[in-house]
């Protein structure tokens, strides 16, 4: 497992990747940022002023080292738990609100952002991402495409079938697996009898790497050799991020009928956060005052996408028959006829 940083912020200076003190920085602002996101969503979820939402904390540095590794050309399809990952790629946090608020304006992606919209059935955006970047190689574009996906993931025949086709045509595509140990209730070793999700890679004939994911900078330098592999154009890479979910699976869910409180209290210690806070620390650039300006000037841009998100209008009952066919058929239109009879 490749690590770089250890848990009290220490780090193999043989392995440190070369970014200087404002890209750090930059880093540390996007983990605290996905994280006070994250904890604003689950607070309006409970206020009854969201839907359902599925929390990221623990896995700040297995999305922000991972995307922030990217090039501006370059194209995530992230999953339903990847809020960091797509901040990082420049999507607008209201529009992961809007998403969760059961507003589909949340998924009407800016055109200038290299985001696909979020995926929630599972592992289906695999395939998909795969046969983007075969697109791109067709066009003889420059760009890499990275996939995100969670450990459970890997059980579907999506995964094999996504895996199978990049390894033989040699797409420019970034498998990124978070594996945060469990898929709802169902803990990763009776996910799969092979020992690590990146070994997996070497039956489909190209390199699997395993990475702490809890340390960004080991998460950064991963992504990174894969994606420049990738646009050389020597195939896919998939990276395994070994990490924790500290939450529950979503706010519809309850972790504690199924896994100990000592297991999280154990993973709780091994805070993406906190390391990278302890490593910037020692290296002179954050201290007390800078991370208070940092906290104070990220809740006031998460308060805004609320504000944001919450000023969109709701959609419209008709809007759930647009958007499918290009001529609505007779069933549908004599559906749409009642609902617009009902509601005058
Ligand atoms: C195709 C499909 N089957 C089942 C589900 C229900 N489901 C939602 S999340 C989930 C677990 C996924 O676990 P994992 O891939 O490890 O991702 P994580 O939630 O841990 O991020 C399941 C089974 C679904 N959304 N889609
Ligand atoms: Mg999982």
């Amino acid at each position: 497992m490749l690590k770089i940083l250890d848990e009290n912020g220490n780090v193999n200076p043989v392995l440190e990747p070369e970014l200087r003190g404002d890209e750090l920085i930059q880093m540390y602002k996007f983990m605290v940022f996905s994280r006070v996101a994250d904890e604003k969503a689950f607070s309006l979820q409970r206020e009854g002023r969201m839907g359902t939402y599925a929390q990221l904390k623990g896995q700040e540095a297995a999305q922000v080292g991972s995307s922030y590794a990217l090039r501006e050309m370059d194209w995530i399809f992230p999953s339903y738990r990847d809020l960091g990952a797509m901040i990082v790629r420049g999507l607008p946090l209201e529009y992961i609100y809007l998403y969760w608020m059961g507003n589909e304006e949340g998924s009407r992606i800016p055109e200038d952002v290299n985001v696909f919209p979020l995926s929630v059935p599972v592992g289906s955006q695999i395939p998909i991402g795969v046969g983007f970047s075969n697109a791109i190689k067709l066009d003889e574009g420059n760009a890499v495409t990275v996939v995100y996906f969670g450990d459970g993931a890997t059980s579907e025949g999506d995964f094999h079938e996504g895996m199978n086709w990049a390894g033989v045509f040699k797409t420019p595509t970034v498998f990124f697996c978070e594996n945060n140990q469990w898929a709802i209730s169902v803990p990763r070793n009776k996910q799969t009898a092979s020992k690590t999700i990146s070994q997996k890679a070497s039956a489909y004939g190209f390199k699997g790497i395993q990475v702490d994911g809890n340390d960004l900078l080991a998460v950064y330098s991963a992504t990174k050799e894969a994606v420049e592999k990738a646009q050389k154009g020597e195939g896919p890479t998939l990276v395994e991020a070994y990490t924790y979910r500290m939450s529950d699976h979503t706010t519809a869910d309850d972790s504690g009928r199924y896994r100990n409180e000592s297991e999280i209290k154990k993973w709780v210690e091994q805070d993406p956060i906190k390391r990278f806070k302890l490593y910037l620390e020692l290296k002179g650039l954050l201290d007390n005052s800078l991370d208070d300006k940092i906290r104070k000037e990220t809740g006031q841009m998460v308060d805004n996408a609320v504000k944001k998100a919450e000023a969109c209008p709701a959609p419209k009952p008709e809007d759930i028959f647009k958007y499918t066919y290009a001529e609505m058929p007779d069933h549908l239109q004599e559906q749409l006829d009642e609902l617009e009879d009902s509601i005058g």
